[in-house]
């Protein structure tokens, strides 16, 4: 098949879902082209599977607000044309479930059907896509999409519950390549970052006000006073910087690194004890299971589709949103003891064999399939 994906291509959660989903695909056999506005961050290598076009708006001063939406529709139609593409998957609904709609109907114009596959994924529902100023056309977009899927069961009652949704939600969860995680390298570089009697926490975000970034640093601040431990910080955001000003304010900044953006998650959670995922809302939690999947127990929220992939006393433990006693408590409990920390570590990593792309993207494949033909019958 010919696949046309569309996402952000930024560090967010989205962006990697579809571009690691786009690479598998490609080594199975698939042509997948990825149209968005700048190279994917983790789409490294590209190859005669694996293309990427650029969707360019040029500015123009009478515009207050650059057209984006339009200049993807126009950018669809032209590498569907060009590309002979078979089904177009855009990732999170705003505005990509919009622009695909519209390339697909001008392409009806000139006589060529192409299924949308639109794939929600959290924020573009319960943050941004139920605003008032949004929802007409957020609803509009999900029910003229020839298949939409979500990542959680979590995800797809929030949606119905939100909006008026006429169309069939499949979940499809997120996933994870188990092969990433096997750290074929030996040295973990573990003592360049703390000493050897001190755990190392470690959180993954985009620092938005949505992963209550200043809880994280209570927690810590908490965990440090029992037990001897560093914080790596990961990512970049609005939060970041009232953060590290937490962090000096209650004296810890020496035990508290921020990393910024890295592509080298892999190589941080491989020397990393315990995961901090607080979010107020989360509607899956893509890093939490990238952690488990290294072997990383995880505390975090009960929020949204957070259950769905941390086990609550196996992969690590749930706890309500700001309840950073408990959290204190549950991770003291875990990294307290060097036998309770294995067990959870082994058991995170065992969990997160459920979520292996091997099994999860042929669900995509079917979808596809499902779509294609509904297409072709109307
Ligand atoms: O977490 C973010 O704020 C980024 C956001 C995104 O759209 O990239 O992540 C959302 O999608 C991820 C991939 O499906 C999910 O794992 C995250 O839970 C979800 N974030 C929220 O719901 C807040």
């Amino acid at each position: 098949m010919n696949i046309g994906i569309v996402c952000y291509p930024t560090f967010g959660g989205s962006g990697v879902v579809a571009t690691e989903l786009g690479l598998e695909l490609s080594r199975r056999g698939h042509v997948v082209h990825f149209i968005t506005y700048s190279q994917p961050v983790r789409l490294e290598l590209l190859s005669n599977h694996v293309h990427y076009h650029e969707v360019n708006v040029p500015e123009y001063p009478l515009f207050h607000y650059q057209p984006y939406e339009l200049a993807l529709s126009s950018k669809l139609v032209d590498m569907v044309k060009l590309h002979k593409i078979d089904v177009l998957h855009v990732h999170y609904a705003i505005p990509h479930a919009y622009a695909g709609y519209m390339a697909k109907k001008m392409l009806h114009e000139e006589g060529i059907e192409v299924p949308i596959v639109t794939t929600l994924h959290g924020t573009d529902i319960t943050l941004v896509g139920s605003h008032p100023f949004y929802k007409q056309a957020v609803a509009f977009s999900i029910n003229k999409s020839d298949a939409v899927t979500s990542v959680s069961q979590s995800l797809k009652d929030d949606t119905l519950r939100l909006f008026d949704i006429t169309n069939e939600i499949t979940v499809i969860p997120n996933f994870i390549d188990p092969a990433k995680s096997n750290h074929s390298f030996t040295d973990c570089q573990r003592d360049v970052m703390a000493e050897e009697h001190e755990r190392i926490i470690t959180h993954i975000s985009n620092f938005r006000p949505v992963k209550r970034i200043t809880d994280i640093i209570k927690v810590f601040y908490n965990i440090q006073k029992e037990i001897p431990a560093k914080l790596m910080m990961v990512g970049e955001g609005p939060e970041k910087e009232p953060a590290e000003m937490l962090c000096e304010k209650l004296g810890i900044a020496d035990k508290v690194v921020f990393f910024g953006n890295s592509n080298e998650i892999d190589k941080i959670l491989c020397f990393s004890d315990l995961f901090l995922l607080p979010s107020e809302t989360e509607s899956f939690g893509l890093a939490a299971l990238e952690a488990m999947a290294s072997g990383v127990p995880v505390i975090s929220s009960n929020t949204g589709g957070i259950p769905e992939v941390n086990v609550h006393g196996v992969t690590g433990f749930l706890s309500d949103v700001g309840d950073i006693d408990d959290m204190v408590k549950n991770s003291l409990y875990i990294l307290g003891d060097d036998d309770i920390l294995e067990t959870f570590k082994a058991n995170a990593k065992k969990a997160s064999n459920r979520f292996d792309l091997h099994q999860i993207v042929p669900h995509y494949e079917a979808v596809y399939e499902q779509a294609l033909a509904k297409c072709i019958s109307i």
